[in-house]
């Protein structure tokens, strides 16, 4: 009986307040051992830690897994990746011992051997001498995917390879940072994300909060994203109360077709949107004038910039610009200045354009002038002791000197500096021309750019094959990238599998701490930490030896040495504790002083660290690359405007494609084309089509819809078919049917950030092959031995 009485959940910080669990973290329930787990990846997702219970016989067999009801975010619900996870780590192609090939025989699929994880490790070691002795450390190269638990935010680069260059493969570094570097310049803080009272124990009822009156979804759709560790859902919740929703987006989706207002801009012209948003604002004296004298900097010369003739922004001129009536950014410009609370969340779409930055100012700029900052039912900033969770993890130790050898630091310091991270484009130029030095050694953690993360997929795919003397990936399925370069491939544990931490937002602001201790073990899977730790202690043993166990360093990469994990993780998951208006009680400052963490002490609307950058202090609106307007002689060739890769609900990015199930939902990869404009190319609803611009091409199947207006094409991102051949040159369909063939790499903003993965011009044109997905063959290799 002991077993069952509930174990408490705890503040992390604090570790005093107690709240109920309902059941401890591992309980017996009709003959199977219940695990409940707050997971992250694989398979892949963002921080949300959705509690899950998983079900295991005496075999220690998953045989059931469910939602866990006691989660307070998540309440049981699951989404599909989730639901199907015994399809995942039951995969007859998952990889689930080591295997080894020789360089002479990449992109050959017959070729790789099972190995011993001491054999691969010796392969690994003896390229890494040799290599670094000959190059130097910098010639290694970890590239890195998004967030995940072994992703972006992790030690790989420094104490285990030590090299400055841990590379997130995508253009721009177009997701997430570009917002991060908006908010870290201009309020001092990381990005701030809508209070949906995740961390507070009542939620929303607790006294603490207040429910937004108003909130606007901006280039983000979370029901099926979750993006960045917002739980979806919750929005739902808050609309359920009486929150009233404004959408920004050019497509129709399940929450814009239930918003009060939406603004269905041509893709690209966010920038616009939200200045005129701030003209009307501060023409009409909405803005919130007591918050601005106290706590904004440059609120005169943000008024002049609107109001420009040649900068600024009318509702008139961005009516115009974006395709939208003007009465309607009057409306919301008027409904979100005049709710009290109100809240923003902005997604990836702010991110994938090179104007993005200045559409994130303008963004930050709405909050901060009707202050909505840090205040209850608004945007949430994480204190002064918050920041991206791990990054820079090691980096003194590992990486050290060799740190102003990161490649693109000279000439992207804003980008790199921020991030750690090398600048991808730069990356790609390193390896395709051997300056400012040779890339020859490489790994991948988290990442399957030729399929995904990267623009031109067949360029970096060259690119690698060309400079890389030795490639090795840790992955739970073979990629088509892993496939064409790697030599090593090193086994993977799944989410069930993984003692394991997740943190809401990267840790950036106020939520919830999840905490899984592995239900089950497949083969000789191991985790990222696991195997970091392993490779770390062979390749680089004198940065290793503070840690004797793989836990001893979990406590100190995770959990800053504070708390011991075994104690924390039967906790399940941890409520952050949640404190308000931190700018009145000097809690966004590294010195404690009342304000924000800014040059100024002040929310930046003139922004004194984009002028010491040379950029423009206030925001600017400037089109994408190739668009209507910018290139008008280009659009009888290429007349319609292509966004990429809003998020379908059955996968995560190029995962999940040989699980039966997801597949079903979603066969082959869609492009969604208006029934006006299909009908004047001859397209019919279902039919094959080849889809073009300037940099290439690719097939996708035709979703003839309204989801789309006449001039918007939107095609989903990250396609390849596992079901077919793996060798070269098919590598699993991976080039046929890539959007990222049609986006190009140096397409980034000025300081270095944003590509226009949702903003080019494409062309489209019926074929006669019909490549649908053959389900049988699907479900005949990818089912269950049980199934
Ligand atoms: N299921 C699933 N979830 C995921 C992922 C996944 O692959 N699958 N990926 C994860 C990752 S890494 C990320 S970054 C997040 C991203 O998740 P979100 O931030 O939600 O971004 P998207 O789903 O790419 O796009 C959101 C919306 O932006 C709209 N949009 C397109 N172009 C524009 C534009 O120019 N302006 C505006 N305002 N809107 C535009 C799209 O129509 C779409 O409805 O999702 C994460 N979650
Ligand atoms: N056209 C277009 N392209 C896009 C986008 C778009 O909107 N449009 N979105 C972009 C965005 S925002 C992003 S973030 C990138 C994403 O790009 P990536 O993050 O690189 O995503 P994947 O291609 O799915 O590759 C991830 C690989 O990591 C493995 N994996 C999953 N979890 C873990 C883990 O915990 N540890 C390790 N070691 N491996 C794991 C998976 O099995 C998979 O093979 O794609 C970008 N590409
Ligand atoms: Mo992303």
């Amino acid at each position: 009986m002991d077993e069952m009485k509930a174990a408490p959940a705890v503040k992390l910080d604090t570790l005093s307040d107690v709240n109920d669990l309902g059941k401890p973290w591992r309980y017996e329930e009709d003959g199977l051992t219940v695990t409940r787990l707050s997971p992250w990846s694989a398979p892949g997702c963002h921080p949300t830690g959705c509690g899950l219970k998983v079900y295991t016989d005496e075999n220690q067999k998953v045989v059931r897994v469910e939602g866990d009801e006691n989660h307070p975010v998540t309440q049981g619900r699951l989404c599909v990746r989730c639901i199907t996870l015994m399809d995942y780590l039951y995969n007859p192609s998952r990889i689930i011992h080591p295997m080894k090939r020789d360089p002479k025989d990449r992109g050959n699929a017959e070729k790789w051997e099972r190995c011993t994880w001491e054999e691969a490790l010796d392969i690994i070691q003896e390229n890494y001498d040799r290599i670094t002795k000959e190059f130097g450390r910098e010639s290694c190269v970890c590239f890195t995917g998004t967030g995940r638990e072994g992703g972006t935010f992790n030690p790989y680069g420094s104490v285990m390879l030590g090299t400055p260059n841990y590379c997130y493969t995508q253009s721009g570094y177009a997701c997430y940072i570009p917002r991060l570097a908006a908010s870290s310049y201009i309020i001092g803080a990381a990005y701030p994300e809508i209070d949906y009272a995740c961390a507070l124990p009542e939620r929303f009822d607790d006294p603490a909060y207040e429910l937004p009156e108003c909130l606007i979804m901006w280039g983000k759709m979370p029901l099926s994203s979750n993006g960045d560790g917002l739980f979806g859902h919750a929005v739902v919740d808050m609309m359920r109360r009486g929150t009233r929703l404004i959408m920004v987006d050019p497509r129709m989706n399940w929450l814009a077709s239930r918003a009060d207002i939406h603004l269905r801009l041509r893709a690209g012209t966010d920038a616009a949107l939200a200045m005129a948003m701030l003209n009307v604002i501060i023409n009409e004296g909405l803005y919130d004038q007591q918050y601005v004298d106290c706590w904004c900097y440059g609120f005169d010369e943000l008024k002049a910039r609107v109001n420009d003739p040649e900068k600024g922004m009318t509702p008139a001129k961005a009516a115009e610009v974006c395709g939208i009536p003007e009465e309607k950014i009057v409306a919301a410009a008027r409904m979100y200045a005049q709710a009290k609370p109100a809240s923003i969340s902005w997604g990836l779409a702010i991110d994938q354009k090179a104007n993005g930055m200045q559409a994130g100012q303008c963004i930050l700029d709405l909050m901060a002038i009707t202050g909505n900052i840090d205040v209850p039912g608004g945007n949430l900033l994480g204190d002064a002791t918050t920041g991206l969770n791990e990054v820079g993890f090691g980096f003194e130790k590992g990486v050290g000197d060799l740190a102003s050898k990161m490649v693109g630091l000279t000439e992207y310091p804003a980008y790199c500096n921020l991030i750690m991270n090398a600048h991808a484009d730069m990356m790609l130029k390193a390896m395709e021309t051997g300056e400012p030095y040779p890339i020859k050694f490489g790994m991948y953690c988290g990442n399957n750019l030729m399929s995904c993360t990267s623009a031109e997929p067949k360029r970096w795919h060259d690119a690698i094959l060309k400079s890389l003397e030795f490639c090795f990936t840790i992955d739970t399925f073979m990629t088509p990238s892993a496939q064409a370069s790697c030599d090593v491939f090193l086994p993977l544990a799944a989410s069930a599998e993984r003692d394991g931490t997740t943190f809401t937002h990267y840790g950036a602001s106020m939520g919830i701490k999840g905490f899984s201790q592995a239900a089950t073990r497949t083969g000789e899977a191991l985790t990222d930490a696991e195997a970091c730790f392993k490779i770390g202690k062979r390749l680089n043993p004198h940065w290793w030896e503070d840690y004797e166990t793989v836990d001893d360093f979990i406590n100190h990469l995770r959990l800053s040495k504070k708390f011991d994990f075994r104690d924390v993780a039967k906790n399940v998951y941890v409520q952050d504790e949640v404190l308000y208006r931190k700018n009145e009680c000097g809690r966004l400052r590294g010195d404690g002083k009342v304000g924000f963490n800014t040059p100024t002490g002040r929310i930046e609307l003139y922004s004194t660290i984009f002028q010491q950058f040379d950029d423009d202090p206030l925001p600017y609106y400037e089109e994408p690359q190739y668009s209507p307007a910018a290139t008008p002689e280009l659009l009888d060739e290429y007349p319609f405007v292509l966004t990429t890769g809003a998020r379908p609900y059955a996968f995560f990015h190029s995962e999940n494609r040989q699980i039966p199930f997801c597949r079903e939902l979603n066969p082959d990869p869609i492009v969604e084309i208006n029934p006006k404009t299909a009908k004047k190319l001859g397209i019919a609803n279902g039919q094959w089509v080849e889809l073009w611009n300037q940099f290439g091409s690719c097939k996708q199947k035709a979703k003839v819809t309204e989801t789309v207006d006449e001039q918007t094409i939107h095609a989903q991102h990250a396609w390849w078919f596992p079901e077919e051949e793996g060798s070269e040159p098919n590598l699993c369909g991976n080039f046929r049917s890539n959007v990222n063939n049609l986006v190009p790499n140096f397409h980034f903003g000025k300081l270095g950030f944003g590509a226009p993965f949702k903003c080019l011009l494409c062309n489209v044109k019926p074929i006669d092959e019909c490549l649908d997905t053959d389900m049988d063959l699907v479900w005949n290799k990818f089912k269950r031995e049980d199934q």
